[in-house]
């Protein structure tokens, strides 16, 4: 199954060149009388197999997270309640993205540092991963950041 890039063939419908490899789509929400439903298929909505989910809620007002890359990792994620600002920077451009309603999606490649900030009391962000849990996977400094990005730029 692809890693990289967009999901093979997006459910959901558009889908947004973010910032490289990163981009955004668009979830078809399927509503009748009883309320809402969103779906999320493995290699249609997301690129990679799923091995782990994980979601952070009841973030403390003012607190910005993340403030890391991933080495190999790919992730998806979605505001399933309520919104927050995710920032990516791939070492040249800054870009952010409001993730305010459950059909958005921002789905984020390696070697991309990440913040978040601006959580809505509500919000329950919910992150699909392409691996498990590995702290060796992480950048958590900023100028390792960069010097990983330009060590790579070179081979
Ligand atoms: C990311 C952004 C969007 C685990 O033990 N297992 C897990 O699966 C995760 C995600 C975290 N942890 C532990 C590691 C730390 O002791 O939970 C603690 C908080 O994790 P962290 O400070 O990395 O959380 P965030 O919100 O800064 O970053 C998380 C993810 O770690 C990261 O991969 O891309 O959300």
């Amino acid at each position: 199954m692809p890693k990289a890039g967009h999901a093979g063939s997006s459910k959901g419908g558009a889908t947004e060149t973010f910032l490289g490899s990163c981009y955004l789509s668009r979830l078809n929400v399927l509503g009748d009388d009883r309320g809402s439903l969103i779906a999320l298929e493995g290699a249609l909505d997301v690129s990679f197999d799923i091995a782990r989910a994980y979601f952070i809620y009841e973030t403390v007002e003012g607190v910005v997270r993340g403030n890391h890359a991933h080495l190999e990792l790919y992730q998806t994620a979605l505001c399933v309640s309520g919104s927050c600002i995710m920032v990516l920077d791939d070492g040249s451009q800054r870009r952010e993205v409001s993730l305010d309603g459950p059909d958005i999606a921002l789905h984020i490649g390696p070697m991309i540092w990440r913040e978040m900030h601006s959580f809505s009391p509500d919000c329950v962000l919910l992150v699909l991963a392409s691996e498990h849990y590995d702290e060796a996977d992480y950048i958590r400094d900023y100028g390792d950041f960069l010097r990983a990005v330009e060590a790579r730029a070179k081979t």
